[in-house]
């Protein structure tokens, strides 16, 4: 998927360039233009050519390792549902019922082993944000309502971790938490 994105992106980027050079080579030269303007142009088209060229080289390093693509070759081991509801998370290995919303009070998962959180939101948007028990976050990704948000981690240090809301969704916002445990 991310490969063919990348292709996609640089097939663009060719065809961006190679309109912009056609253009460019096929304006009129009107004699009556200054050769001082015409410089100018000049300069700009290459300012702005390799500032594309330069670009395009930073993005396509930069895309590819992107957290989106993380362990996208990988099966997931487990997968844990995640509803987020102000201001709360329910949490199951089962799929969760929008209109029965329940999971499981404890969530125990495996070290070394990949875990796919998929998470949504019930309400309006929350964060999901995994911190370790020295409370450096660890991964997030957004809760939206009617979109289900795919996070895969692999946890290599047994211990508890808490789970935040990060996206400000009201009141209590600052109460939402939940926690699991990594054997
Ligand atoms: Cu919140």
């Amino acid at each position: 998927m991310q490969n063919s994105l990348l292709l996609l992106f640089l097939i663009l980027t060719g065809i961006i360039i190679v309109i912009f050079t056609y253009v460019f080579l096929s304006s009129k030269r009107d004699e009556q233009i200054q050769t001082g303007m015409q410089k100018a142009l000049q300069k700009r088209f290459w300012f702005i050519l390799i500032l594309f060229i330069v670009l395009a080289i930073f993005a396509s390093i930069t895309i590819p390792k992107s957290p989106y693509f993380i362990f996208a070759d990988e099966q997931p081991a487990k997968i844990i549902h995640v509803a987020s509801k102000q201001f709360y998370f329910i949490m199951s290995d089962q799929a969760i019922d929008p209109e029965n919303p329940t999971g499981e009070s404890l969530i125990e998962l495996n070290a070394n082993e990949l875990v796919e959180f998929r998470v949504t939101s019930l309400d309006v948007n929350h964060g999901f944000a995994i911190y370790n028990s020295a409370n450096e976050l660890i991964a997030q990704i957004q809760a939206m309502p009617g979109y289900v948000n795919r996070l895969r981690w692999k946890f290599t240090e047994p211990g508890n971790y808490d789970v935040y809301c990060l996206e400000y969704c009201g009141m209590a916002h600052h109460v939402m938490k939940t926690s699991f445990i990594v054997k």
